[in-house]
């Protein structure tokens, strides 16, 4: 519909900056890479890019702990870069968000610098959440809260005297302090921040963590015996807390004044009425849900994801969001087996994502269909791995650099010898170059599943229909008459009928094989 907002049937690109592309031989990614790269985001044909953090960072947490974010890191190219980048992508048509982390910062931080080096109760301190510690010399945490990464939520310092001091809260990694959004001048710097990104041209923010800004009363202890992670479960107090909607209204009071400009935030919240608060129509414009990059590749449950997502937002009037994968989760060829039939599944499931009403996220790497890398020990950095005591290995796996051209590692990316994440030998045949001129390739279905529904009538509408399909499969129809099929089992099935407009696998005989996914009209 022309009276439509740019983003609400967008296909958005999601850079992870650090493992995009390489311009100075450092082996890390950084801006003029994606500036070099924007030939290709042109022919895969994405309308915006989101590009994971790229303010100034002593990357503790890939960019998520931000020591200033009115500032580009120098590692990433600096603010010139940014410009070239925004000013040179806007020329080519695609637009440019970029990811804003309001509910904490870097220790690095002046105002985290300032805080620990004034005393307990000054000015400085109460930007964040310090608090003295619970029993004999306050030597326990003041809350029983865990941090997502592993080890408590709390962590302690010592005074300008040398003495046991206070703990501040972390939700995060210890590197990654809680800002105190009760303080009014928190508000007030997000404001500048915003301001000063949007006058220089930025299409929009992906809001980090956009369930967590505002904790409950009194910062009191969870029940920790049933917490469900990041799932809204009741007795999880870190995430989800009635003052958050407050905070995002002020926020879209600012974004408002930009008519283009969207925000889409980071909310990790299962229930479909709590969800959909966060997109009313004074809120965020989009939100997250990650019920495709969660759920099995089993049409019953696919379509279960697809239905509650829609769901959640229809009571509001907001567009759905989809999303396969993103940094933060295993990749979606891993989670369906890997391997051919991993890639199959993925194959088949971005054709499903695709076929939606509402907003679409590819996570750098899944046009490629690039599988998770079990990285050796020694290469990992997530703080997940240092945090959870080397239990769990974290995210790098999804964040290797890609492969561009080439016979070997590092493919490309970079001219140093090697990435700042080794590049597995094998993805010679997933490179980008491997995978543009073969019609049969994930890249070309990519390219041509989003330029039809940018441009075909077929894809409108908000709204979908279900046919009663086959246990196993299922198929759905946009208003405006695409009809998407899944087959999940091990068997072919036969199509409904109509044209074939692209098919994740060649289709003989009308019968859809196992682990595909076709368009028809
Ligand atoms: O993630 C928020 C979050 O809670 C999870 O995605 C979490 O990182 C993951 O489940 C842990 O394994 C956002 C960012 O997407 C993530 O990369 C950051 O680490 C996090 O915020 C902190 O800023
Ligand atoms: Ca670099």
């Amino acid at each position: 519909r022309p009276t439509d907002p740019w983003w609400r049937s967008a296909v958005f690109y999601q850079v992870y900056p650090k493992s995009f592309a390489d311009s100075n031989g450092d082996g890390i990614g950084d801006l003029g890479g994606v500036r070099d790269k924007l030939g290709y985001l042109e022919l895969l044909g994405v309308d915006a890019l989101w590009l994971s953090p790229v303010m100034r960072s002593p990357m503790a947490d890939g960019g998520y702990d931000v020591s200033d974010p009115r500032d580009i890191d120098p590692m990433f190219g600096g603010l010139e870069t940014m410009d070239a980048l925004l000013a040179e992508a806007h020329s080519r048509k695609i637009r440019v968000t970029m990811d804003l982390v309001p509910n904490h910062t870097s220790i690095e931080h002046p105002w985290f610098q300032a805080a620990i080096a004034s005393a307990p109760g000054s000015a400085e301190r109460d930007r964040y959440i310090f608090r003295d510690g619970r029993g004999i010399d306050g030597s326990e945490p003041p809350n029983n809260w865990p941090s997502i990464f592993g080890g408590p939520a709390w962590t302690r310092i010592t005074e300008a005297d040398g003495t046991p001091g206070q703990w501040y809260l972390h939700i995060f990694a210890p590197e990654q302090p809680d800002l105190d959004w009760e303080n009014p001048e928190v508000f007030d710097d997000l404001e500048k921040t915003l301001r000063f990104w949007l006058d220089r041209g930025i299409d929009g923010f992906r809001i980090d963590v956009a369930h967590g800004m505002a904790k409950p009363a009194g910062i009191p202890d969870m029940d920790i015996s049933e917490n469900k992670l990041l799932a809204n479960s009741d007795n999880d107090l870190r995430f989800d807390n009635d003052g958050v909607h407050d905070i995002h209204r002020r926020i879209r009071s600012i974004i408002d004044e930009y008519p283009d400009a969207v925000t889409v935030g980071e909310v990790w919240v299962e229930d479909n009425e709590r969800f959909g608060a966060y997109v009313r129509p004074d809120e965020l414009h989009l939100a997250f849900n990650f019920r495709l990059a969660e759920v099995a590749f089993d049409a019953a449950a696919v379509r279960a994801a697809i239905e509650n997502s829609m769901a959640a937002v229809a009571g509001v009037g907001g567009a759905p969001t989809w999303t396969l994968s993103n940094h933060d989760v295993e990749r979606e060829v891993t989670r369906y087996g890997d391997g051919a039939i991993g890639l199959a599944r993925a194959r088949a499931m971005a054709l499903v994502e695709l076929a939606l009403p509402g907003t679409i996220f590819v996570y750098n790497g899944s046009e490629l269909g690039l599988p998770n890398v079990d990285l050796p020990d020694e290469v990992l950095q997530d703080p997940v791995w240092e945090r959870s005591g080397h239990t769990e290995r974290g995210r790098d796996g999804c964040r290797v650099p890609l492969p561009w051209e080439g016979s070997a590692p590092p493919f490309g990316f970079t001219t140093a010898d090697r990435s700042w994440l080794p590049i597995p030998a094998e993805w010679a045949d997933c490179s980008v170059e491997a995978q543009i001129e073969d019609v049969a390739s994930t890249l070309s279905l990519y390219r041509h599943a989003i330029e039809l529904r940018a441009v075909r009538p077929e894809f409108s509408g908000d709204d979908i229909d279900w046919y009663g399909s086959p246990s196993g499969c299922l198929a759905f129809r946009r208003r405006g008459g695409l009809i998407c099929a899944l087959n999940t089992t091990t068997a072919p099935i036969p199509l409904p009928p109509g044209e074939v407009l692209l098919s994740s696998v060649p289709i003989e005989g009308g019968r859809l094989p196992a682990d595909a996914a076709a368009w028809l009209v």
